[in-house]
């Protein structure tokens, strides 16, 4: 099988996006499987097309996105995506959306088709902090969330099980919030290994 793993590039004036890190530390194999890597740009509409490009590109079985949540407290496996378009911050080329569809006439949200228990489960015994999230926000995350999602439903059945995961800062990332939460790479890395290994049943 394929699996098609997503991170961001940095946005808002951050030096690096954790989730892209997280997924460059990917093994290119996973038990005999393909992992395809790809940095995905934090542009409205832009980075659906590059995703779409992809999927027509490597046929994946799975697909397995990320971005990074400044506020996090654990790796949140994302359950669902709305169809809408709204954030204070513009996107990587400066755009600023309020109140957007992603898709017109479309359903209101998708959830999440992957294996979501085994994922959770599997990543807390190994001590990682993880949990369930029922928001995405409505910026680029749910926007790639929603409309990955909506491919693979409507345009990409081969693909078996979709969904994104939202991670926390690396530990350089708050280094002048000595309450906020983050977790070394290594550990966020070894995380998506895990949704992955799970995802392509090796796990
Ligand atoms: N996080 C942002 C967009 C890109 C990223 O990594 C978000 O949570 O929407």
């Amino acid at each position: 099988m394929k699996i098609l793993v997503t991170g961001f590039e940095p946005f808002a004036g951050g030096d690096v996006n954790p989730s892209w890190m997280a997924v460059s530390h990917l093994p290119d194999d996973i038990g005999g499987h393909t992992v395809i890597k790809a940095q995905l740009p934090v542009v409205y509409f832009k980075a659906l097309d590059v995703l779409e490009n992809l999927i027509k590109e490597h046929e994946p079985d799975m697909l397995l996105m990320s971005g990074l949540a400044g506020n996090s407290d654990a790796v949140r496996i994302e359950r669902v995506g709305i169809n809408l378009c709204e954030s204070p911050i513009p996107d990587n080329d400066g755009v600023l959306l309020n109140g957007e569809p992603i898709a017109e006439n479309a359903p209101c949200a998708y959830f999440s088709t992957f294996p979501y228990e085994k994922m959770l489960k599997a990543v807390k015994d190994e001590g990682i902090p993880v949990r369930y999230s029922y928001s995405a926000g409505a910026y680029l995350c749910n926007h790639i969330l929603y409309g990955g999602l909506r491919l693979a439903k409507e345009s990409y059945p081969f693909i078996k099980s979709a969904g994104f995961i939202h991670v926390p800062p690396v530990p350089e990332q708050v280094k002048d919030k000595p309450h906020s939460f983050s977790l070394p790479i290594e550990k966020t890395a070894r995380a998506m290994e895990i949704f992955a290994e799970v995802m392509l049943g090796v796990k």
